[in-house]
């Protein structure tokens, strides 16, 4: 196609105007328009046995870009509108970004579906089409406000489609209306499907910011993203929400197993179903209802989706695995009640350990234990995490099951994350070693060979100087903030929570201002960057976020200490963001407590576009490490089994940490006159007082040997050169985590699909 004459006949067509006199607004639909278009002609990728991804996060972020990569029409498009004098990434600016995630476990999910396509399986995301993604975030009086953040406009990715079934309730039932989004693969002429559930007939728009009526589920279903699990209607809705994307689910996968001409007995050599994380884990014993329903024996069925289900673990944490009371299933679901209680009943006659059960003590049902004993795989999302689950967290069932437990390490598209976000990085990379690492990542290897390129590396530092220049325009455009683009950028962004410790950071931070206090003052400056967004009922995270604003007015007020030292906490962090903040990342800051952090998916993206990881011995850093040598990462902090031992002893007591005088100034520092002046008393003393007394997650334990190490970073920062290596020793290590590589791992090993 001549994009050029394509893309006037559109905009002639709705503005009777030619691209040059389009508004960027315009041409986004223009262009909307144009791409939903081409990508809708793609057929399926072909397969006898299909794949259903069940997730309730598709963190997808904006498709425009995305999407025009892998039709192989990015380059006209940009020509093309360059040559009309606009600029695209200018225009994709007013695509709303479909924050339909949370975070890591979301965005995992719509890499997934980038390489599903691109690999050219057949597979397709279910999920759920919420009308409000999660929170919008502001920051008033250094605190974090939140309000709801709606995606759907008049014309969207989302296409209606006449697909539709009947979820039963326990006392009434909805009708849904199945909407779809094209996910093209990388210039390879297929295209799989976002198939996202909503409600027939949405309710009304909620009046309240986000505090909706919980207990008004009907109207409520798809209204919005589950932020937080905070209270108890909270929770219904959740199960709700839960059970409305599984039974639609299943219904849809007995439809087009029907549709496709095969038996009901065949699903296992026909269909696979991930589940990604426990929040889907209702689908199974959904499917053995439908299945009877259809006149298959109860053990018949069981063992038909025994052998169909497989099973993703993203956390260690305990309080984040779900357990839902069957009292709560009832007031739901009560259909799949008699269901579980059988399943239960099989596992006991079996294993008679109380820990193996599916219903315990308190009447609760433990959602993985179900997953585990009625799926055929179960996995963990980087190799330490599938070890801690082995031997610690799921021991006993990879005891009966070893032949079930298996390591997918995480990946991430490099479509997205290299391709779309660091052009010229990519521009880079092509002309030392052409673009075969475009569809096979583990090529960038290949970069190795010139880690004595004088010219190269200058190159490589100049890219990084250009992105962190962009970087500061966007901080003055969105915050009014003047940021020095000369200055070191350290880069936190990720959900805050108390076990990735953005709190160790901040305590950094205080170090630093201590210290040019007094006078000594770093060679270069530091611009230390914190981007997140804490659950609405999770105060000690946004006590955190208050003590990172506060740092930040404080210091921005001080002409001491501004020239050297600066904090920015980005407001509404989000996919977009994470695009304009990791092209421009000097230090990747990956430091959650050992053992804590399942895989990580940001280090892997900050590592191919040339950031040095300072990080803990945690989830991928252990792999990142392993891939890079000693030379190219900064490693720090207690290992995995120490801090394992040191919870299994409840040895752990913060104030042994505290009473060290280096330590006690930093954390007393929270409620220093300069500080409490700035901030709101009672939460920083919150915060303290946690810190001092609790710290549950040993940020005091590691905070002297992150400082070390952090010193000893910034320092070596200083041989430029020496610093362009170990950048390009990253870029070329980084292949390994492209989700092509992960795609094809599950593919061979659980998938099976070609
Ligand atoms: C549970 C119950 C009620 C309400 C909400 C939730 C809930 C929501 C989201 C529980 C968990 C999540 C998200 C988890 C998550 O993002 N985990 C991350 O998954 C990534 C992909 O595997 C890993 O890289 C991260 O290490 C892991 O933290």
């Amino acid at each position: 196609m001549d994009f050029n004459t394509t893309l006037t006949a559109i905009t002639q067509d709705r503005y009777h105007k030619d691209i040059a006199a389009c508004s960027k607004q315009e041409l986004y639909y223009a262009l909307l328009a144009l791409t939903r278009d081409t990508q809708g002609q793609l057929p399926a990728p072909e397969g006898e046995k299909k794949l259903y991804y069940i997730s309730a996060e598709f963190l997808i972020g904006k498709l425009l870009v995305s999407n025009l990569l892998n039709l192989g029409l990015y380059d006209q498009a940009k020509q093309t509108l360059a040559d009309a004098g606009h600029d695209i990434v200018e225009v994709e600016g007013y695509e709303p970004e479909p924050s339909l995630g949370n975070g890591g476990l979301g965005r995992l999910a719509a890499c997934f579906l980038d390489s599903i396509a691109t690999l050219g399986l057949p597979g397709d995301g279910v999920g759920l089409n919420y009308h409000y993604g999660l929170f919008h975030q502001n920051f008033a009086n250094c605190k974090q406000t939140e309000r709801p953040d709606a995606w759907i406009e008049e014309q969207s990715w989302l296409t209606a489609t006449d697909v539709s079934f009947e979820v039963p309730f326990a006392d009434f039932s909805m009708r849904s209306k199945l909407m779809e989004i094209e996910v093209p693969g990388y210039q390879n002429g297929v295209a799989n499907k976002l198939r996202l559930f909503d409600v027939e007939e949405p309710g009304n728009a909620p009046e309240h910011g986000i505090d909706f009526d919980k207990t008004n589920c009907i109207n409520n279903l798809t209204m919005f993203l589950y932020p937080d699990d905070s209270d108890e209607a909270g929770l219904i809705l959740r199960i709700y929400q839960q059970y409305f994307m599984v039974s639609n689910a299943a219904q849809l996968i007995l439809k087009e197993l029907d549709a496709r001409g095969f038996a009901l007995h065949e699903l296992p050599e026909r269909v696979v179903v991930q589940i990604n994380d426990t929040h889907p884990s209702m689908v199974i014993p959904e499917l053995i209802r439908l299945l009877v329903a259809r006149g298959i024996e109860m053990d018949a069925a069981i063992d038909l989706v025994r052998r169909t289900c497989a099973y993703t673990n993203h956390t260690i944490l305990a309080e984040a695995l779900e357990k839902w009371p069957i009292s709560y299933l009832n007031r739901v679901c009560p259909q799949i009640v008699p269901i579980i209680r059988i399943l239960d009943d099989k596992v006991r006659a079996e294993h008679p350990a109380p820990n193996l059960s599916i219903i315990d003590g308190d009447q609760r049902v433990h959602m993985a234990h179900m997953d585990i004993h009625y799926g055929f795989s179960v996995n963990g999302v980087a190799a330490l995490h599938t070890d801690i689950l082995k031997e610690s967290e799921l021991q006993h069932f990879y005891r009966i099951y070893p032949e079930k437990f298996n390591n997918k390490t995480n990946g991430v598209t490099f479509r997205r994350w290299l391709m779309a976000c660091n052009p010229a990085l990519t521009t880079l990379i092509d002309g030392c070693i052409g673009d075969g690492w475009k569809k096979d990542a583990s090529e960038l290897e290949k970069l190795l060979a010139f880690c004595g390129d004088q010219n190269v590396l200058t190159r490589l530092l100049e890219i990084k100087c250009e992105n962190k220049r962009a970087l500061c325009q966007a901080f003055k455009d969105s915050q009014g903030i003047d940021i020095n683009p000369d200055s070191i950028f350290d880069i936190q962004i990720k959900r805050l929570h108390e076990y990735k410790r953005q709190q160790m950071n901040a305590l950094y931070v205080i170090h630093k201002y201590l210290e040019i206090k007094s006078g000594t003052c770093p060679v270069r400056p530091i611009t230390i960057i914190f981007g997140g967004k804490a659950a609405p009922a999770y105060f000690m995270a946004k006590n955190i976020i208050h003590l990172i604003l506060c740092l930040q007015t404080l210091i921005e007020n001080d002409p001491q200490v501004a020239p050297h030292l600066r904090v920015v906490m980005v407001e509404n962090y989000n996919v977009t963001w994470a695009q304009k903040l990791i092209p421009a990342c000097d230090v990747s800051e990956q430091i959650s407590l050992a053992s804590k952090e399942a895989s990580g998916t940001g280090n892997m993206k900050f590592m191919a576009n040339g950031a040095v990881t300072l990080g803990t011995m945690d989830g991928a850093n252990v792999e990142i490490s392993d891939l890079v040598g000693c030379e190219n990462i900064y490693t720090f902090g207690a290992s995995s089994d120490r801090v394992i031992e040191m919870y299994a002893q409840s040895s752990y007591h913060p104030i042994y940490c505290y009473h060290d005088t280096e330590i006690e100034a930093l954390v007393d520092f929270i409620v220093s006159p300069e500080l409490m002046a700035v901030g709101d008393g009672v939460a920083l003393a919150e915060l303290f007082r946690d810190m001092k007394r609790k710290d549950w997650f040993m940020a005091l334990t590691d905070v002297k040997a992150y400082i070390t190490a952090k010193e000893r970073i910034f320092n070596d920062y200083e041989d430029r050169l020496e610093w362009a290596k170990k950048t390009l020793v990253n870029i070329a290590k980084s292949g390994f985590f492209s989700s092509d590589r992960t795609i094809a791992q599950y593919n061979h090993d659980v998938w099976k699909l070609k």
